[in-house]
């Protein structure tokens, strides 16, 4: 199991959403003794879970296969209007639900004990007939399952820790440098990707994007590797059906619903290493 970007602590459960488990799913340790699906259906401490979103895909297993599709954090409306409903449902419930099925197949005879972190990490090493599709769907659960949990509804993410603001002005030149950095990195990703805060192996901050669903996590194929704490989905399928191509507008609206408490929490995660 890798450790590396995981730690210990009390489960965090602002905004119904249960840090420990959302670290296991996007650790995403295989099969690890099923801890994914145990995750989903009971939560550390014996709270329930927070109630699926209905109509948007549920927590059903995809596929035969280790991984399922967690519910959001949130109803699909929760995110209005700055993401409607229906591109919530259809991206979490279709897209996302796809990358989960596709990759149990993609998965399938592997060893319940490597985990999906350290299958991306060495991506580069996996024989060609599988690495597309592990490479696609892997990045594209780990992507998805960060996104959903990074984003929380306006007014209900919280501030960056004291920790985060020093390393944002420190490493970024500040909370709007940031925030220019990372939409000029959504706006220049040419056709589909994502656009990222990531912190880098030296422990800095940095803003990166990848095309497709590359994840920084992939050594060997992204120009900078290191440990995703926020993310903007810029693949068309994120905003079309409200914002067609007006990426800039959607790139805007996810800026106002970033969740600072999980991100702050990746950043002190990853920032021990
Ligand atoms: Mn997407």
């Amino acid at each position: 199991m890798d450790t590396s970007t995981l730690h210990d602590g009390p489960p965090d459960r602002s905004n119904g959403f249960d840090r420990r488990r959302f670290l296991l799913s996007t650790a995403a340790l295989v099969a690890a003794s099923g801890a994914i699906s145990q995750a989903g259906g009971q939560a550390p401490g014996g709270q329930a879970p927070a109630a699926p979103a209905t109509g948007s895909g549920g927590a059903a297993p995809a596929a035969d296969g280790p991984f399922t599709l967690d519910p959001l954090p949130y109803p699909p409306e929760a995110l209005e209007p700055f993401i409607d409903a229906e591109t919530m449902k259809i991206h979490h419930g279709k897209h996302h639900a796809a990358y989960v099925k596709n990759l149990n197949a993609a998965m399938k005879d592997m060893s319940p004990l490597v985990s999906l972190r350290m299958v991306l990490k060495r991506i580069d090493q996996f024989p060609a007939d599988r690495r597309t599709a592990l490479r696609n769907n892997g990045g594209g659960h780990v992507n998805h399952t960060l996104f959903w949990n990074v984003l929380a509804p306006k007014g209900s993410g919280g501030e960056p820790s004291k920790e985060l603001v020093t390393a944002i002005e420190s490493d970024l030149g500040g909370m709007t440098k940031f925030q220019e950095a990372i939409s000029a990195k959504a706006m220049g990703q040419f056709g589909s990707g994502w656009a990222w805060l990531i912190v880098t192996p030296e422990r800095k901050l940095a803003i990166t994007s990848t095309p497709n669903q590359d994840s920084p996590i992939m050594q060997g194929v992204v120009e900078q590797v290191g440990t995703p704490i926020f993310g903007i989905d810029v693949w068309e399928h994120a905003y079309y059906l409200k914002y067609q191509n007006k990426r800039a507008d959607y790139v805007k609206a996810v800026l106002e619903l970033i969740n600072w408490k999980t991100v702050s929490g990746l950043y002190a995660g990853a920032a021990a290493g």
